[in-house]
C-alpha cells in the first residue's frame, strides 16, 4: 500500500475507505466473501503481466512455463475437489463460464429452459436483458406458489412440452437444496443437455453440504468468489466428451488472454477448499443461515419457502407496503450490507423489489457463529419493522461496529485486508 499511497493518493484513499467499510460493516450479501491473504497475494502477483492464450503446454506465447504450472494446479485441484473429468479455469466470470457452456451446445435461436429471474434464477439463465435471452429462445420455470420450492413435475412438463436443447439448473436466490439428480433425469427424458450453474453453492458442494451436480450434468459452471471463497472469476467443469468443445468456447470463441494472476489465486483457493477445515466452514455457513432464519421467523418476518437449507434466506415483503429497496437502505444505515431482491410473485421493478436476500458466507469466514446470528437477526427484524427510524439505525450501527471489532478480518500477524482463515 505504500507505493499506492505515494503514486496515486486518490485510489489509495478509496481502497483505505473500502477496507474500513469492510471492517466496520456486517457483510451479508449472499454472493460475497472474504479471501485469505494467500489468495490476495496470488491475485496481486506478477502473473498479471503475462499473456498466455491457449492451454497449458499449448500456448500462443513464449515464456509460459510458470503460467502452465499454476493453471495445471488449478485444473487438477478443481477436478479433484469436485470429482469432475475436466476443468477449464480460464473464464473471467460466472457469466463467461455460462456463455462458454451454452455455446458448446447451442446455436443462436436454439431453445433453453432456465429458472425465472424473479423466482431466484440468474440473468444469464435466459433473462431478456442478457445475452442468454437475446441469443436463445427461452422458456422459464419457477417455484411453486404454495411453498416457494422448485416443482420438479412442472419442470418436467415444461421440458417435455418445449423440448429445449439445454436445461439450466442453479440459482442466485433460492434458499433450498436443488435436486440435481431430478434435473438430470428430466434432461435425459427430454433429450436436453443439462448445464448446472452452482455458483452460489459451490463451496457447500465442495464441503459436502449440498448434493453435487457433477454426476448428473453435462456441464457445471461456477464462480470462484462466493461460498468457494476464492478470487473473482469463473470455472467450468464437464464430462470428458465435452472437454474439447468447452475449451474452444472459452478461448478463442469468447475470451482472449486468460487472467493468469487470477488463475493462480483460483489454484490457491481450490487448495484451501481441499483442506479439511473447509468442510467445517461450510457446515457453519449453513448452521448460521438456519439460526438467522429461525430468529427472523420468530419475529414474524416472512421468508420465501419458510426457511433455508443453504447459505441464504430470502425475506418476502410481497403484499406489504415495505419494499426491498427501503429495507436495504435502512439496513445499510444500520451497518448491515444486504441486497434487495426480486421474489416469487414480484410486482415491483428490480430497482425496488419486494424482497431482501441475506447470506452468511462472509460473516462465517469472519468467525461469527449462532450467538452472533441471533443478535444480527434481532437487529435486522428491528430495522425492517421501523425503516424510517434513524435513531434505531444509529443505535444498531453502533452495536454492529462493536460486534465487528470483536471479529477482525485478519490477525495482527496477517497482512492487512484479508482474514486469517486458520480456524475457519
Ligand atoms: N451477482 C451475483 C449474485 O449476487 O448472486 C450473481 O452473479
Amino acid at each position: 500500500m505504500d507505493d499506492l499511497r505515494r503514486c496515486d493518493p486518490q485510489v489509495h484513499r478509496a481502497v483505505a475507505h473500502e477496507t474500513e467499510r469492510q471492517l466496520a460493516h456486517l457483510e451479508m450479501i449472499a454472493s460475497e466473501n472474504f479471501v485469505s491473504p494467500a489468495v490476495r497475494e496470488a491475485t496481486g502477483s506478477v502473473f498479471t503481466h503475462k499473456y498466455a492464450e491457449g492451454l497449458p503446454g499449448r500456448r500462443y506465447y513464449g515464456g509460459c512455463e510458470h503460467a502452465d504450472q499454476v493453471e495445471e494446479l488449478a485444473r487438477t485441484r478443481a477436478t479433484t475437489l469436485f470429482a469432475a473429468d475436466h476443468a477449464n479455469v480460464q473464464p473471467h466470470s460466472g457469466a463467461q463460464a455460462n456463455m462458454a457452456g451454452y455455446f458448446a451446445f447451442l446455436s443462436p435461436g436454439d431453445r433453453i429452459l432456465g429458472m425465472n429471474l424473479s423466482h431466484g434464477g440468474h440473468l444469464t439463465h435466459g433473462s431478456p436483458v442478457n445475452f442468454s435471452g437475446r441469443y436463445f429462445d427461452v422458456t422459464s420455470y419457477g417455484v411453486s406458489e404454495s411453498d416457494g420450492r422448485l416443482d420438479y413435475d412442472a419442470i418436467r412438463d415444461a421440458a417435455l412440452r418445449t423440448r429445449p436443447k439445454v436445461i439450466v439448473a442453479g440459482a442466485s436466490a433460492y434458499p433450498r437444496i436443488i435436486d440435481f439428480a431430478a434435473f438430470g433425469e428430466i434432461a435425459r427424458e427430454a433429450g436436453a443437455a443439462l448445464l448446472v450453474d452452482m455458483a452460489h453453492v459451490a463451496g457447500l458442494v465442495a464441503g459436502g453440504h449440498h448434493p453435487t451436480p457433477v454426476p448428473h450434468a453435462d456441464v457445471v459452471t461456477t464462480t470462484t468468489h462466493k461460498t468457494l471463497r476464492g478470487p473473482r472469476g469463473g470455472l467450468v467443469l464437464c464430462r470428458q466428451e465435452h472437454a474439447a468443445a468447452i475449451d474452444k468456447m472459452v478461448f478463442p470463441c469468447i475470451q482472449g488472454g486468460p487472467l493468469v494472476h487470477v488463475i493462480a489465486a483460483k489454484a490457491v483457493a481450490l487448495g484451501e477448499a481441499l483442506s479439511p477445515g473447509f468442510a467445517e466452514y461450510g457446515r457453519r455457513v449453513v448452521e448460521n443461515a438456519r439460526v438467522l432464519a429461525d430468529v427472523l421467523l420468530e419475529r414474524g418476518v416472512r421468508l420465501v419457502s419458510g426457511g433455508t437449507d443453504t447459505h441464504l434466506v430470502l425475506v418476502d415483503f410481497v403484499g406489504g407496503d415495505l419494499t426491498g429497496k427501503q429495507a436495504e437502505e435502512a439496513l445499510g444505515r444500520a451497518g448491515i450490507a444486504v441486497n434487495k431482491n426480486t421474489v416469487p410473485g414480484e410486482t415491483r421493478s428490480p430497482f425496488v423489489t419486494s424482497g431482501l436476500r441475506i447470506g452468511t458466507p462472509a460473516v462465517t469466514t469472519r468467525g461469527m457463529g449462532p450467538g452472533e446470528m441471533r443478535r444480527i437477526g434481532g437487529w435486522i427484524a428491528d430495522v425492517v419493522e421501523d425503516v424510517e427510524n434513524e435513531d434505531l439505525a444509529a443505535r444498531v450501527r453502533r452495536e454492529v461496529e462493536e460486534l465487528c471489532r470483536g471479529f477482525p478480518l485478519y490477525r495482527p500477524d496477517s497482512p492487512p485486508g484479508g482474514p486469517d482463515l486458520a480456524e475457519a
